[in-house]
């Protein structure tokens, strides 16, 4: 969508260790000076240490070393700009094989517009080389920052536009503000082969809240991001922008009643170890993290150690694509068909997390270093957050009515997190790793509606049942079109070991003898070749054939799921053919290290899905081999007042558990210490 990066000054790092630190005495002291060492290497681990795994994300020197070396042999010249510039990750062979100490192969990936067209790269970082420098034909790369600025000036100059707007009533266009949207694809003979923007745009005088513009509506724009011609000036029924109701606006905001603080904290110091860049351990687990342009934060290799041995779960988990369908046949409404990590990148997008907001004033925060279009490094402050936090529930507990007393122990979860703001949306994601072995992938929707206006305040008004066809009324004068959200998370999972398969267990009923009459059976099917998984009501696991645990079981995982809505849209539908992954839970594919991204290496402005459904159409076995699973993560939005002015984060999430994984509880080895009073 419109879309800003929005990089926030960093704070001074004392504050947060001084949270950290023990409250009094010499040793506060001696935490507090050991802290700032640990801090200090951590908060900018990746601008000052070399690559210490062989994941790591590339480091500013090795951003500015790539782009150089294109630069030097004439690949690239200064008219360049780069839609990524990431790592190009080692082969997974050769990242399980690898121990520390090892030598650290680094390449970078990089995927770049120049003279109007689109080339990827790969550069040999050690060995100071370009190996692959090759024209992309037929794509469309990312939204870079400068034509979103660009385009959307050319139709802030056009006659059409300006006149559209003194029609409306805006002689001065610095009441109007517009935002380009990725187009989509809608087959239309006019704008074919073009790389276009539609563009809306807002009143910034009227304000129902500070935080919310309100849409201009019967005018939008198409302007071509390349010649920047304004291909049309798209004219609708308008609808006059009234002033705010007297109760409404800033003063909405001013609580009512006193609240004490409620606080997340750590008073004997954290349980959290992050070794060299992003290495982390707690409790059991172990991972490593990084940050990507595109993905926005990916997890690798997930390990659980298990007495003292380290048992594989996933080698990585990581957003590939996010579906945004606005349910609304206007011409400007109907067109907002996003998809947010390929036309964008979460990344890109990444807005720094607040302590006290975003994450406890206890989190870690790590900066993250990233590429911009110019190919430099910059650092993104606070980009991740690290906090372990009690849940306020219990693991487990049991009232023991022999002993009279309740046993249990409380429940701990590591959090790692990072935002995607994605124009009006801000997209918190979670990894959330329990003591009990559980992965629960987690996506916060909040921010506000996207808003289109409409003359009627309430649903009295003689318009407001027919302009709320396709929208609720969240404010006066104020609609918000119902749509869809769709998150993809690739998730290359290797349950103890690379060789998996991918079991469904079917829930049979079965007549069964007297008393009974009936109950059910589980029969389970190992599936044999790729494919999508249309239904998640029955069970879905990722297993290992070839391991077992002290029962004698095949260890697995199974994906417990509580947010699967899938995609309605017919197949015949521009954007549903683009993101055809929508359309199921879960996709199976064999690890292929090339298949990364649910609709195709190149959304923007694609006119099919080279994601999912192309990775599919092999139909390669996947019995006892190296699997990835694909989970769409699926909610329909139908917006409400409550959703203003603001949108209360709304939680949607979906768990990897093991299954004959342990043999027992995981959590039994695990202390959730305690508090000395
Ligand atoms: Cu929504």
């Amino acid at each position: 969508m419109g879309v800003r990066k929005v990089v926030q000054p960093s704070k001074p790092p004392h504050k947060y260790l001084y949270a950290l630190a023990p409250r009094s005495g010499t040793l506060g002291i001696v935490f507090a000076v050991l802290t700032l060492l640990l801090f200090a290497r951590f908060t900018h681990a990746q601008d000052i240490h070399a690559p210490q795994h062989p994941l790591d994300a590339l480091t500013s020197e090795e951003i500015a070393s790539a782009k150089s070396l294109l630069a030097a042999q004439g690949a690239i010249d200064f008219t360049a700009e780069f839609a990524n510039l990431t790592l190009e990750e080692p082969s997974k062979t050769d990242v399980l094989k690898w121990q520390p100490g090892q030598p650290i192969p680094r390449a970078a990936f990089a995927v770049i517009r120049q003279s109007g067209e689109t080339f990827e790269a790969n550069v040999d970082l050690t060995n100071k080389r370009i190996l692959s420098f090759e024209k992309q034909v037929g794509v469309e790369a990312p939204v870079l920052d400068k034509e979103w600025r660009t385009a959307r000036d050319a139709l802030m100059r056009d006659l059409r536009f300006i006149k559209a707007m003194q029609d409306r009533g805006y002689a001065n266009l610095k009441d109007v503000f517009c935002t380009p949207n990725p187009a989509g694809y809608f087959a239309e003979a006019p704008y074919e082969g073009r790389r276009i923007f539609r563009i809306p745009c807002f009143d910034r005088t009227k304000k129902l809240h500070p935080l919310i513009a309100r849409a201009i509506e019967g005018v939008h724009g198409i302007v071509d991001a390349e010649t920047l011609d304004v291909l049309d000036v798209i004219l609708g029924p308008s609808v006059k922008i009234e002033n705010p109701p007297q109760h409404y606006g800033p003063s909405l905001a001013n609580p009512d009643t006193a609240q004490n603080p409620v606080i997340i904290d750590t008073p004997q110091g954290p349980n959290i170890r992050v070794r060299n860049n992003l290495e982390v351990e707690w409790g059991h687990w172990r991972f490593h993290v990084r940050g990507d342009r595109r993905a926005g934060v990916i997890i690798s290799s997930v390990n659980f150690i298990d007495g003292k041995t380290p048992r594989p779960i996933a080698y990585q988990m990581h957003v590939s694509e996010m579906f945004v369908p606005y349910m609304d046949p206007d011409p400007a409404w109907g067109s907002r068909t996003f998809l947010d990590v390929g036309e964008f990148g979460l990344g890109y997008l990444m807005s720094s997390l607040e302590p006290g907001i975003d994450c406890p004033e206890i989190a870690l925060f790590a900066d993250l270093t990233l590429p911009s279009d110019s190919g430099d490094a910059y650092t993104m402050p606070r980009g991740l957050c690290l906090f372990e936090r009690p849940t306020g529930e219990p693991a487990w507990r049991h009232y023991s009515s022999g002993q009279k007393k309740v046993i249990g122990i409380p429940q701990i979860e590591l959090v790692v997190r990072s935002v995607a703001t994605v124009g009006n949306y801000d997209y918190l994601i979670d990894y959330v790793f329990t003591p009990q072995g559980a992965i629960t992938l987690r996506v916060g929707a909040t921010g506000y509606d996207a808003v289109k206006s409409t003359s009627a305040t309430t649903m009295d008004d003689p318009t407001a049942q027919q302009d709320t066809r396709y929208g609720s009324l969240i404010a006066p004068y104020t609609i918000a079109p119902f749509h869809d959200h769709y998150i993809n998370f690739r998730l290359d999972l290797d349950v103890d070991g690379t060789s998996n398969e991918v079991l469904q267990d079917h829930f049979e009923p079965t007549a069964a003898s007297a008393p009974r009459k009936s109950i059910w059976t589980l029969k389970t099917e190992t599936l044999a070749t790729e494919t999508a998984i249309q239904s998640h009501a029955e069970a879905v696991r990722m297993s290992n054939p070839n391991t077992r645990n002290g029962l004698r079981q095949n260890p697995s995982y199974l994906i417990s799921s509580h947010h699967q809505a899938t995609s309605i849209l017919s197949n015949d539908d521009w954007s549903q053919k683009r993101a055809a992954f929508s359309a199921a839970t879960m996709w199976v594919t064999q690890f292929n290290p090339k298949e990364r991204w649910a609709s195709g290496n190149y959304p923007n402005q694609s006119h099919q899905n080279l994601g999912l459904p192309d990775y599919i159409a092999n139909q390669e076995p996947i019995t006892n081999s190296d699997l990835v699973l694909w989970y769409t993560m699926g909610f329909r939005h139908i917006t409400r007042p409550e959703d203003f002015p603001v949108l209360p984060t709304l939680w949607h999430e979906v768990t990897l558990r093991p299954a004959f994984f342990f043999d027992m509880d995981a959590s039994m080895t695990f202390n959730p210490g305690t508090v000395e009073n």
